[in-house]
C-alpha cells in the first residue's frame, strides 16, 4: 500500500505542491509515495498545475485505519485530514507553529521556520542529490512565491528566496512575471458565493478557550469584498451557528498595497481590538503591513487570549 503525502485541509498552493514534490522525492528515494489531497484545488494552484502540465492530487475525504501518511504543510490535529488519529503518521514536514502536537509513537519530525514548506522539500532534494524534474521545480517555486507572496511577506527568508531563484532557473520561467500571473489568477473573489468567501484558506485555531477560523483571500482591490460585507458577515454569523465558532475573521490581503482588511463576526472583539491595539467594536479593522496570518494574525491573538 502506497505511503499518502498530504498537506492540510482546504489546501493551498504549498500544501498541493508540497505533496507533490515531497512524494517524488520518497519515491526517488526507494519508498513508494503518492500524494494526495483532503480538498478542493483553489484557482492559483489550478493555474500552476495547468502551467506545468501536473495532475492534482487523488481526492479523498478521510484516511483509512493504518494507512501510512506524510504530513506536510501542517501538525495541527484540527487542519489535518479526517481518520488521521487512526492512520501511521510517519513524518512531519513543516514550517508552522506546533499546534499541540501527540504522537502514538516516535516519528521523522523536520520543520523550519521558513516562509514554505516546499523550500524544506527543495532543500532535501539538493542535499541528498536527487534529480528534480522541470515540472517539479515549477510546482515547488509556485510554492514559495504564493506562500511568500512574492517575498512581500515577513515569513520570507533568505532560504526561501535562494531556493526560488533556483527552481526559477531548473523550471525555465522568470520568477516575477510568472508568480504575478500566479497571483493573480488565485485574486480576487471571481464568482465566489459569499459562504465561499468567508471559508477562502479558512484555518480553525484556538485561542485560549475561544474557537476560532480564520480565513484569508487575496485580492487586488479590497472593495471587491467590502462592497459584500453585509452577506459576507451573515455568512459568518451561520458557519458560527453551525460549526460552532466562537469568532470568524477574513483576512483580505491586498496582494499590490502589502495590507490587510481583517472582517470579522463573533465574539469577544475585545480580544481583536487588544490583539491588534485599535478599536474592534465595528466589523472590521485596517491593518497596514500586514500580510501573513501564521506571523502577524495568529501570534497577537494568541498572545491576547492569554489574559482571558
Ligand atoms: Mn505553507
Amino acid at each position: 500500500m502506497s505511503v499518502y503525502v498530504i498537506g492540510h485541509k482546504n489546501p493551498d498552493t504549498d500544501s498541493i505542491c508540497s505533496a507533490i514534490g515531497y512524494a517524488a522525492y520518497k519515491t526517488a528515494a526507494g519508498l513508494e509515495a503518492i500524494p494526495v489531497r483532503c480538498g478542493d484545488v483553489n484557482k492559483e494552484t489550478q493555474y500552476a498545475l495547468d502551467y506545468f502540465n501536473v495532475e492534482a492530487p487523488k481526492y479523498i475525504s478521510r484516511v483509512e485505519e493504518n494507512q501510512q501518511v506524510i504530513q506536510v504543510d501542517h501538525n495541527e490535529a484540527g487542519q489535518a485530514v479526517d481518520g488521521l488519529e487512526k492512520a501511521e503518521l510517519l513524518e512531519i514536514i513543516d514550517h508552522h507553529r506546533f499546534g499541540g502536537l501527540k504522537t502514538a509513537v516516535p516519528l521523522f519530525v523536520h520543520t523550519e521556520p521558513v516562509g514554505c514548506t516546499a523550500t524544506i522539500v527543495s532543500n532535501m532534494f539538493w542535499a541528498n542529490n536527487v534529480k528534480m524534474p522541470k515540472e517539479i521545480a515549477g510546482l515547488l517555486l509556485s510554492a514559495i512565491l504564493s506562500d511568500t507572496v512574492l517575498y512581500k511577506s515577513p515569513t520570507c527568508t533568505d532560504k526561501d528566496k535562494e531556493a526560488a531563484e533556483r527552481l526559477a532557473d531548473l523550471a525555465g520561467v522568470e520568477l516575477k512575471e510568472y508568480g504575478l500571473a500566479m497571483l493573480k489568477a488565485g485574486a480576487g473573489v471571481g464568482d465566489l458565493t459569499p459562504m465561499q468567501i468567508a471559508k477562502t484558506d479558512s484555518k480553525p485555531f484556538s485561542f485560549g478557550n475561544y474557537k476560532a477560523l480564520v480565513s484569508q483571500i487575496s485580492v487586488t482591490d479590497t472593495s471587491e469584498v467590502l462592497n459584500i460585507k453585509a452577506d459576507i458577515l451573515a455568512a459568518m454569523k451561520e458557519i458560527c451557528d453551525k460549526e460552532g465558532y466562537n469568532l470568524i475573521m477574513l483576512m483580505v490581503t491586498d496582494i499590490i498595497d502589502e495590507a490587510t482588511d481583517l472582517v470579522y463576526y463573533g465574539e469577544p472583539k475585545q480580544l481583536i481590538a487588544d490583539a491588534f491595539k485599535q478599536d474592534a467594536s465595528g466589523d472590521y479593522i485596517h491593518l497596514p503591513g500586514v500580510m501573513s496570518r501564521k506571523k502577524q494574525i495568529v501570534p497577537p491573538l494568541t498572545e491576547a487570549a492569554e489574559k482571558y
